[in-house]
């Protein structure tokens, strides 16, 4: 009989001694020191390090009740479908998401490699650090992972029993409300708007008909898409980095659905980043070098994703109809349009929905960031509205100059 053969919600004082018993990684005489490291919306994350050999890993719970709002309960199940996605991401995309050694139903807790010199991307982009690596690592890991699951490629029976191992209905319900449905009408009372903007959201989001029409189609297109096996919630949060490789992690809303949600949200999170650049630097020279490179990996993640996405459709496609003259186009075009849609709806959401993001809710200065988030809005209603035109990255950087003299 052993304390962890039932489920509870751990304290740091319980992780060391939960590490030692279910897994052999570290010495038995370690000295094992446990910290809470997350600072998501959802889960507990610990760093366990044992002092006399510096080694670490990290031990991931799911709670039932959210850490953002105690009210919101949740499945652990999640923590099943992120150790069983990570593995799969692992066998596409070798090295490019973290190491799972254990994944424990009872505790609902994943036991991972700790990913060692690397700082959650968010972060370092609010310190204004530079990624040169990161439009090539994240259009690998997003071709490589999301392509082969498609039944482009992958055999429509096998892909049919993973679209059943992935059903994941709380996580997708949080995401039709919180991107889909609740920036547009707060029914549920839980948008955080700010005050400055208010007038703007009223006018611009909640009255805008027009709107609401093009995000419940685009709603539609996640609920009953099952396109391949996306990450679901592929932010910069979710993305640990350094200025030489990237890791992937958090994928606990994975499902079978539209490839554009994960390509869309790399692409809204890139522009909050600049939004923080543009506002909070105050060295001239180096806001300049900061924004250039945010607005040049954005239209490098469209361009590079375009052409690997491109050459594996053609390198991988199974499918006898998927092979006839048009198809990878159309295809193509499909994806595009979804990922402009999702970059919108991901803008507004966390500009004025229930999980803000940090670069845009740490602009000091009120009438900059009231100005960074009228910017972000206007831009996502264009990508929303017109997204059958955003085709390349220069497409993407022409709509964000022109928001950019738009409020100058
Ligand atoms: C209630 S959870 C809020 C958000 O945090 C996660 O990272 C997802 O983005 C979710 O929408
Ligand atoms: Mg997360």
């Amino acid at each position: 009989m052993s304390r962890f053969d039932a489920y509870f919600l751990m304290k740091t004082e319980d992780v060391g001694e939960y590490v030692q018993e279910k897994l052999h990684y570290f010495e038995d005489d370690a000295k094992l020191e446990a910290k809470e490291i997350g600072d998501g919306n959802i889960n507990y994350v610990f760093r366990v390090k044992d002092t006399k050999s510096g080694k670490s890993i990290v031990v991931k719970q799911a709670a039932e009740q959210l850490r953002i709002s105690k009210e919101m309960k949740l499945s652990t199940d999640r923590g099943r479908i992120e150790a069983k996605i990570l593995q799969l991401q692992e066998s596409y995309a070798p090295g490019l998401v973290p190491k799972v050694y254990l994944y424990d139903e009872v505790m609902c807790a994943i036991i991972m490699e700790d990913m060692v010199g690397y700082t959650m991307m968010r972060t370092g982009l609010v310190n204004h650090e530079i990624y040169p690596k990161f439009a090539e690592d994240i259009t690998t890991f997003m071709v490589n992972t999301l392509l082969p699951t498609t039944d482009v490629v992958m055999n429509h029976k096998e892909k049919k029993e993973l679209v059943k191992e992935f059903i994941n209905p709380d996580l997708c319900e949080i995401t039709e409300d919180l991107v889909y449905s609740e920036p547009y009408i707060d029914y549920n009372h839980r948008n955080n708007v700010f005050p400055p903007v208010a007038e703007f959201v009223q006018r611009e989001l909640y009255e805008d008909k027009k709107l609401h029409l093009e995000a419940a189609k685009l709603k539609f297109d996640f609920m009953n898409n099952a396109q391949a096996l996306i990450h679901g919630d592929l932010h910069t949060g979710s993305i640990f980095i350094n200025k030489e490789h990237t890791f992937i992690f958090d994928p606990e809303f994975a499902f079978f659905g539209p490839i554009g949600y994960d390509v869309g949200n790399v692409i809204a999170n890139m522009f909050f980043t600049w939004c923080n650049g543009d506002a909070t630097i105050d060295n001239k020279e180096e806001k300049e070098k900061f924004c250039r490179w945010v607005l040049d990996t954005i239209e490098e993640i469209v361009d590079k994703f375009v052409a690997k996405f491109r050459a594996k459709f053609e390198e991988s496609v199974t499918e006898i109809m998927a092979k006839r003259e048009g198809f990878l186009d159309w295809y193509l075009d499909t994806v595009l349009a979804d990922t402009a849609g999702v970059a919108g709806l991901e803008s507004i959401r966390r500009t004025v929905g229930m999980a803000n993001v940090k670069d845009i809710t740490t602009i000091p200065d009120e009438g900059k960031r009231a100005r960074a988030e009228k910017m972000v809005i206007t831009l996502a209603k264009n990508y929303i509205i017109n997204r059958d035109k955003f085709k390349t990255g220069a497409d993407y950087r022409r709509a964000i100059n022109e928001v950019i003299q738009m409020y100058r």
